[in-house]
């Protein structure tokens, strides 16, 4: 049994196209709570953050879009998941766009210092989200918080990271749209690149045990990023940024599957859903049914999972 705080965030500031705000509503209507509930967890929903008064900023690169409002959620973000952490909660986060993990992995990092313990990043995308604000050409800033939370030059605007997550603590899946100037930087540091083709070859089962026997054998927390187009878009359609080749039903359904049964999740965001774009609310019932097998949804009880 886990104690889950829900944290409504109807972040829309981090890309152009309209919509990503009714999120949070979206996996309520959907039933997030509970369901979270019946799987035995105790399920507190906070209600949605609100964006609090908006800071003074500008950047030198003038196509970076709506800042201030972004610097807002980033603050008041931070500070609701580390509570959420700090009162011994599992904080779960209903998005909002990307963006939206400048501040929730800000959060996590910062209750992971207080508590003396290294903290490890998986990001479940299409994008490795490795601009910075300096770097980006649509000016989109959700396409920037990995760059963010490995320290990467070019945040004056934001406040320091706590402790900027060593590349070799994050761990990538399902990537299949990289541009130039990340694929540049991502290569000068240890971040894992599981990229679409790595997932095709091994397979996904192989590539996330490694990954979580390091987040053990470091007895670190685990703060888990669920972007929607992770997910091949015939079956996830409600997102802005479609690539085509992504993760399966299963293959989404088995890394949930598995990240629960090892126990190491410690923070989660669901993000960029757009209920504007989605069919009669399938990818948002997609999504809150990965959370569920995130939670401990399985289809039969075995007394032994672990079958490699
Ligand atoms: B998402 C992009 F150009 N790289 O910077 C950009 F391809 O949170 C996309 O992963 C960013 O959805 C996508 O705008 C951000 C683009
Ligand atoms: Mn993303
Ligand atoms: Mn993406
Ligand atoms: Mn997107």
């Amino acid at each position: 049994m886990s104690r889950i705080s829900l944290i409504g965030a109807p972040v829309d500031s981090g890309q152009r196209r309209r919509g990503c705000l009714m999120g949070p509503i979206a996996y309520r209507v959907a039933g997030i709570e509970p369901l979270l509930a019946e799987l035995g967890h105790d399920v507190t929903d906070l209600g949605d953050v609100a964006l609090g008064e908006l800071p003074q900023a500008d950047c030198v690169n003038p196509t970076v879009d709506q800042l201030p409002e972004t610097l807002g959620w980033t603050h008041a973000l931070r500070q609701r998941v580390a509570e959420a952490l700090e009162s011994g909660t599992i904080p779960v986060v209903l998005g909002g766009d990307h963006s939206l993990a400048l501040g929730t992995v800000t959060g996590s990092a910062e209750h992971a210092a207080r508590a003396g313990r290294p903290l490890f990043l998986l990001w479940l995308d299409a994008h490795s989200d490795f601009h910075t604000p300096l770097t980006t050409e649509s000016g989109n800033l959700h396409g920037t918080p990995v760059a963010y939370i490995a320290g990467r030059e070019g945040f004056d605007a934001f406040p320091p990271f706590p402790l900027p997550v060593p590349g070799k603590n994050i761990c990538m899946f399902g990537i299949r749209s990289v541009d130039s100037a990340e694929h540049a930087a991502l290569r000068t540091t240890e971040i894992t690149v599981n990229d679409m083709r790595v997932l095709d070859e091994r397979g996904i089962v192989a590539p996330l045990r490694e990954f979580l026997d390091q987040v053990r054998s470091a007895d670190a927390m685990l703060h888990v990023s669920l972007d929607v187009d992770f997910l091949d878009p015939s079956i996830a359609p409600a997102v802005g940024t479609t690539v085509p080749g992504g993760a399966t039903f299963r293959e989404a359904h088995l890394v949930c599957e598995l990240l629960h049964e090892s126990g190491l999740m410690t923070s989660l965001d669901l993000v960029e859903l757009n209920p504007f774009l989605d069919e009669r609310g399938r990818t948002a019932r997609l999504m809150v049914d990965l959370a569920a097998s995130l939670f401990g949804k399985k289809v039969f009880d075995r007394p032994t999972r672990s079958f490699l």
